[in-house]
């Protein structure tokens, strides 16, 4: 099939309106960081899972490459086309239909092109919780949420974007529709095609809509900012909170001073409080299923303990939901407010939580005596063990320049002592085009043989967004699209 042809099928299969071509689409083809500068044969914006299975066959039928994209808020670079001009976008924008709500099963059946605000409000509105929480959350999608496995801010209550996913539905490499949607807590008939596809990263198939896990609302939510002398005291907070708070701790975010100040400088109408008088802060969630009373207090409970033990110099519990949602603000401004500061080297790394202090400072020590002038930011996720430890180049250099030519030597450092500490090089944002190879250092020969035979079976013309996770291999001689 010529790619004329190839058009022409896509134009009658979404109408001309969702067939986009020529200029006017760096929005599509330039990821979040502005990192890859990629450039599509065509964005295809399918209203339906029928059209989507259309788009893919007919890809497969004229051997034409398939990169799903969601609201493009990935940070490596995954679901952008490559430079060649020969990849069509699959946008999942326009599927944005709630299709089901069951509030007695607590799950919710939504497309994959919805926002993942729009699923949190969809299920807020039905009196129930859907946790999973991202800086993102107002334009990234739930299908690039699971199809990356998101984790965000609540995954110490909650756990990632895989937890809260009970079924799919997918469109295959070939264009056929896999009907997964169950709202089934227990199934074990076979391999689990689910949780392949979950973290796939647009590698195996399209995730056109999900059956999610939904949960109660909590009766009360306190959040409390904390101000620590340095990182083994607030792992030490973290040991005292799940204790005395058990399942109602549902965030525990750390961060350092200069993540801080970035936000400080950068959006100064989100003014962080506290950041100047300890080197870290930590933001701390409860959530409580009897009261606002009962919450209250055992927050301050936690707080006198932590202040007895000499764990925090200071803390502020928010006296409102506004100023909760303040603080949040704060936390989830860093990513912005780093950009503003310049291109950065991101490192979203998990470590076993009892080793982080001990790897962060191992880390600066050994980054500061080769880069003296880096600057570190160091956040995240305390409670789930993972970190990003960003580097930003130092002051009075040129970001890009200075990213050029010491940013392989520096991540490796960092990933070097993450493998030392048995941890892992993507906690969070994946793999995408930006770490592809770096992965093969850190993964098993076999881990990746094995990966390369799921790629190989669900994908044999290789043509769900080559390049990413894996390095493309050439299809095998024969490999068959199933649309004739
Ligand atoms: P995209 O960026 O469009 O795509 C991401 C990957 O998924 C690509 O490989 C793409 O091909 C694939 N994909 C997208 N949709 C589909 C689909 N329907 N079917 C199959 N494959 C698909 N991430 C976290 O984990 N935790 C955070 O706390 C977090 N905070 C963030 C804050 C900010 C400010 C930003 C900019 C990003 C943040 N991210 C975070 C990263 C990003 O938002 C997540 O990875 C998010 O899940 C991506 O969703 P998306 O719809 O934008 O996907
Ligand atoms: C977060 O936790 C996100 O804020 C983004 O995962 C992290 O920008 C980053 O490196
Ligand atoms: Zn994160």
């Amino acid at each position: 099939m010529t790619t004329e042809s190839l058009l022409h099928l896509l134009r009658q299969t979404v109408g001309d309106a969702h067939v986009l071509t020529g200029a006017g689409l760096e929005r599509y083809e330039r990821d979040w960081q502005q990192r890859v500068h990629g450039k599509a044969l065509a964005v295809v914006r399918p209203a339906s899972t029928a059209e989507a299975a259309a788009v893919l066959a007919a890809c497969a039928q004229a051997r034409v490459a398939v990169v799903p994209q969601g609201g493009n808020t990935g940070l490596v670079a995954g679901g952008v086309p490559d430079a060649s001009g020969t990849q069509v976008v699959l946008s999942l924008q326009r599927m944005q239909a709630v299709r089901a709500i069951d509030a007695h099963n607590m799950t919710m059946t939504v497309e994959a092109g919805c926002t993942l605000q729009q699923v949190q409000q969809a299920a807020a509105q039905a009196g129930l919780l859907f946790p999973l929480s991202l800086g993102s959350e107002g334009s990234c999608t739930i299908g690039g949420n699971l199809a990356t496995n998101a984790g965000g801010t609540q995954v110490v209550r909650y756990g990632n974007a895989r937890e809260l996913c009970l079924g799919l539905e997918v469109v295959t490499a070939q264009g056929q529709i896999w009907e997964g949607l169950s709202g089934l807590r227990k199934d074990n008939t076979g391999y689990d095609l689910r949780d392949l596809f979950i973290g796939s990263e647009g590698t195996l198939g399209v995730i056109t809509a999900a059956t999610l896990r939904l949960y109660p609302q909590p009766v009360a939510q306190l959040t409390a900012w904390v101000a620590l002398p340095d990182l083994q005291q607030a792992s030490a907070l973290l040991q005292l909170a799940r204790q005395q708070l058990d399942a109602g701790l549902s965030g525990f975010e750390v961060m350092n001073q200069l993540a801080l100040s970035l936000v400080a400088k950068h959006l100064p109408q989100l003014r962080p409080p506290m950041w100047q008088s300890q080197p870290w802060c930590v933001l701390l969630e409860l959530s409580d299923s009897q009261s606002e009373q009962h919450a209250r207090e055992r927050l301050e409970r936690l707080l006198e303990a932590a202040l007895q033990q000499g764990l925090i110099s200071d803390a502020i519990v928010a006296a409102s939901v506004q100023q909760a949602q303040a603080l949040w603000h704060v936390r989830e401004g860093i990513t912005l407010a780093q950009a503003q500061e310049g291109q950065n080297l991101k490192h979203d790394v998990s470590i076993a939580i009892s080793a982080i202090p001990q790897f962060v400072q191992q880390a600066n020590a050994a980054l500061l005596q080769a880069w003296p002038d880096v600057r570190i930011l160091t956040y995240g996720h305390l409670g789930d063990g993972n970190l990003h430890y960003n580097v930003q180049h130092p002051q009075g250099q040129t970001p890009a320049q200075f990213n050029a030519r010491h940013g392989q030597a520096i991540s490796e450092t960092v990933y070097a002592l993450v493998r030392r500490f048995g941890g892992s090089i993507s906690a969070e944002h994946g793999i995408g085009a930006l770490k592809r190879d770096t992965l093969p250092q850190y993964k098993s020969p076999v881990a990746l043989q094995l990966m390369r035979a799921i790629k190989q079976a669900l994908d044999p013309q290789a043509l769900m967004n080559p390049g990413k996770v894996l390095a493309a291999l050439p299809a095998q001689p024969g490999a068959q699209g199933g649309a004739e």
